[in-house]
């Protein structure tokens, strides 16, 4: 806390010298009072703004005026007087340059006439928080209450506590966007309704350790999509990569990258409340201090419908974890855990590659999964909880000593992957992989990591059959003899 003061004075100080403090007495005095900022400005701006049809554009740039046309030849300087002026249906282009304001999206766009508030495509748009202050749980980009809006390709940094935020809304896309050092998570979704998160890049996040780098809480149907979320700022801690938690339902996760980061790549948990209907498919993990990916209810809720399919996790503490974290209660219901890899996890001496430490289970079913070569053991079960758990045609590599080691039926135990190139982490399976046409059809992915089709025949028997792991193997391309069209 004490950096963090001195950070707030050091914004306040820099805050004078700009001499803009008149704006933001408002924003610095209290929750919710920018919001009211904005809603004055927007009221003094009523008169001159015309309703604008569906469609019409406005400029924003750092050498306009909110006096101007608001047009690309004439653009306005603040966020406040474009955000005053958006109608349903209009795009906000904001010019390339360095911002020190909040954007406080304060009227809701419709289905079918988003208000979108975009860079300018091709340049390099950045709002900075150094400088602006943003009350406790409240984001340099914030939205309450509002509907049918999208926030696309700004960088937001240093944000004083979330990067970009909506709460209590519906309709929301947030993409192409990059938050640094955000105080807290870099994007964050609370009590909300159709979320899309797509192709950010959350970096730093966390500073204060307070919620994740990318939270995803009480929100109902959303996609979590081609994120990439590393690193932690140097000097802290950072947090978790990707938490759905609460009573998050109807999620997809997919297709996003977490490293270098110390909790947990991605986490789903039920903490209190029932999380269910989830897929998390195509994610990758690595170097993450403990988890790569795990699953959890922290305070009693219930976990249910869960599936987790193709994913890669290595070189973190374990591949995929099953917490019994962190109270006497903690119920999963329907996990279903298919065709994923989890290799070279583990440090010195610990690590896992699949986990089930949590025995409060109704229906786990591990199938299809690499399990390869991590630390201490490959699957590794607490007895209380065999019983709830249906495995087979899983392959495990490098057994560390029998007492640990799970087996499924039909599991290919002690048997090499035969990756392509394990030492560079290219965990695709080559020509020769007993992993190959060995899976177990009922429930497996129809496509693969890669997103190829399964299942393909793999070792040329005729037969399609789906891989063991992530992978689904391609026999080379045969050569094709076309016939020889003449005209
Ligand atoms: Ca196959
Ligand atoms: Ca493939």
């Amino acid at each position: 806390m004490k950096s963090r003061t001195k950070r707030l004075q050091q914004q306040l100080k820099i805050f004078l010298s700009l001499g803009v403090l008149v704006i933001w007495v408002g924003a610095a005095s209290g929750f919710g009072t920018a919001q009211a900022a904005a809603a004055q400005a927007a009221a003094a701006w009523a008169a001159p703004t015309p309703a604008s049809p569906n469609g019409t554009f406005y400029y924003d740039a750092t050498n306009g005026s909110d006096s101007a046309a608001g047009d690309l030849d004439h653009p306005w300087k603040t966020f406040l007087r474009a955000v005053a002026a958006a109608m349903p249906g209009d795009t906000v282009y904001i010019r390339g340059g360095v911002y020190y304001e909040r954007l406080l999206p304060l009227r809701s766009g419709t289905e079918g006439s988003w208000i979108r508030f975009m860079a300018y495509p091709g340049e390099e748009v950045t709002l900075d928080g150094t400088t602006v202050p943003v009350p406790a749980y409240y984001g340099l980009v914030d939205m309450n209450f509002i509907h049918y809006i999208q926030i696309s390709g700004l960088r937001v940094i240093n944000a004083g506590f979330y990067g970009i935020v909506a709460k209590n809304s519906s309709f929301i896309t947030f993409d192409h966007n990059y938050t640094y050092g955000s105080y807290s998570s870099g994007i964050a979704s609370w009590n909300n309704q159709n979320v899309v998160i797509d192709h950010n890049e959350v970096v730093a996040a966390c500073a204060s350790g307070l919620e994740e780098n990318l939270t995803v809480s009480n929100t109902d149907t959303f996609t979590v999509s081609y994120n990439s979320v590393h690193d932690v700022l140097p000097g802290t801690n950072g947090q978790i990569g990707i938490a759905i938690k609460d009573s998050a339902v109807h999620g997809k996760i997919f297709g996003n990258l977490t490293y270098n980061l110390k909790p947990v790549g991605i986490y789903i948990n039920a903490y209190a409340s029932h999380l269910y209907d989830m897929e998390m498919y195509q994610n990758v993990a690595y170097n993450i201090e403990e988890d790569g990916m795990g699953l959890a209810s922290e305070a009693g809720g219930l976990l249910e419908n869960i599936r987790v399919y193709n994913n890669i996790s290595y070189n973190n503490l374990t591949g995929f974890w099953l917490s019994k974290c962190c109270k006497t209660t903690h119920p999963f219901k329907d996990i279903y855990i298919y065709n994923n890899t989890f290799a070279y996890n583990g440090n010195a001496v610990w690590g896992i590659g699949i986990g089930v430490d949590n025995a409060e289970l109704q229906n786990l079913v591990i199938r299809n999964n690499i399990v390869s070569q991590n630390v201490y053991a490959q699957i590794s079960v607490v007895p209380a909880a065999l019983a709830y758990i249906t495995a087979s045609n899983n392959l495990t590599d490098g057994h560390r000593n029998p007492l640990k080691e799970f087996y499924g039926v039909g599991d290919l135990v002690n048997v090499s992957p035969q990756f392509v190139n394990p030492a560079a982490r290219d965990l695709h399976l080559s020509l020769t992989s007993p992993a190959i046409d060995a899976g177990y059809a009922q429930g497996a992915p129809l496509s693969d990591f890669d997103g190829d089709l399964r299942p393909l025949d793999g070792n040329g028997n005729g037969i399609p059959s789906f891989d063991i792991g992530a992978d689904e193997f391609s026999l080379p391309a045969h050569r094709v003899y076309l016939p020889l069209v003449r005209r």
